[in-house]
């Protein structure tokens, strides 16, 4: 693991935090042990959270003396600190390939996003699924099969996870958790995701998580 001193990650729910799930994998991606600082989503908790993130948001990464917060730049402060990690593609091509879909998520399928929230309790055998999440949903299906067409999976970049892995892992539950219709390549990458030791250590601390239905009022 690291040689890292101190790292701190600030996250909320296990269950509900789908940032906070992807900052996570990130630390395990490259290779570093973190203390989990959680902080409630609620209004009790705001000022402490302020002080901690100026976006009072999570996650929010401290990590020998940096202050890191938003997805995106503490994945690039990981792939910068811990270049041996493997993080990114090694090949430039496929390094932008990876970026420009880690970029997709990280700013956009907001309908997907406020349809279906990402709530790691619940399995549906079947889930009304709104009409303007479906162009999200066509969309994150091609970028999945385009990438394991061309690198070969199992994982996005080929046999190794990556940023991208980590970026689209609260999607592939999504996914399973409202019985989204799939292809068998977009349903293998799912169940590919779920069995990521770092991911399948995520879900059961998630499932052991008390019950919290406030968290379902935050934007995930
Ligand atoms: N663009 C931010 C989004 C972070 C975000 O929206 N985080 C949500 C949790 S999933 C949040 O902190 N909501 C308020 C809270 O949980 O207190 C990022 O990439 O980190």
């Amino acid at each position: 693991m690291s040689e890292s001193g101190s790292a701190q990650l600030s996250i909320s729910s296990k269950t509900y935090s789908a940032w906070s799930l992807r900052g996570w994998l990130l630390c395990r991606l490259a290779g570093i042990e973190v203390e989990e600082k959680v902080v409630a989503n609620d209004a009790a908790n705001r000022a402490e959270l302020l002080l901690l993130s100026p976006s009072v948001l999570v996650p929010r990464l401290e990590h020998e003396g940096a202050s890191v917060w938003d997805t995106l730049a503490i994945a690039e402060y990981l792939n910068e600190k811990y270049p041996g990690a493997g993080m990114l593609p090694q090949d430039p091509i496929a390094r932008a390939h990876c970026r420009s879909i880690s970029g997709e998520i990280h700013s956009g399928f907001t309908n997907l996003r406020s349809a279906l929230p990402m709530n790691l309790k619940v399995e549906h055998e079947s889930f009304p699924i709104f009409s303007g999440a479906r162009p999200d949903i066509e969309r994150i299906e091609a970028i999945w099969q385009e990438c394991i067409e061309i690198y070969g999976g199992p994982y996005l970049f080929g046999s190794e996870p990556t940023v991208a892995d980590a970026m689209y892992a609260p999607v592939t539950r999504r996914f399973l958790s409202y019985a989204v219709p799939m292809n068998d390549l977009c349903r293998a990458y799912c169940e590919t995701i779920a069995v990521w030791a770092p991911m399948a250590e995520w879900l059961a601390a998630a499932k052991a998580e008390p019950e919290d239905i406030e968290e379902l009022d935050v934007e995930f």
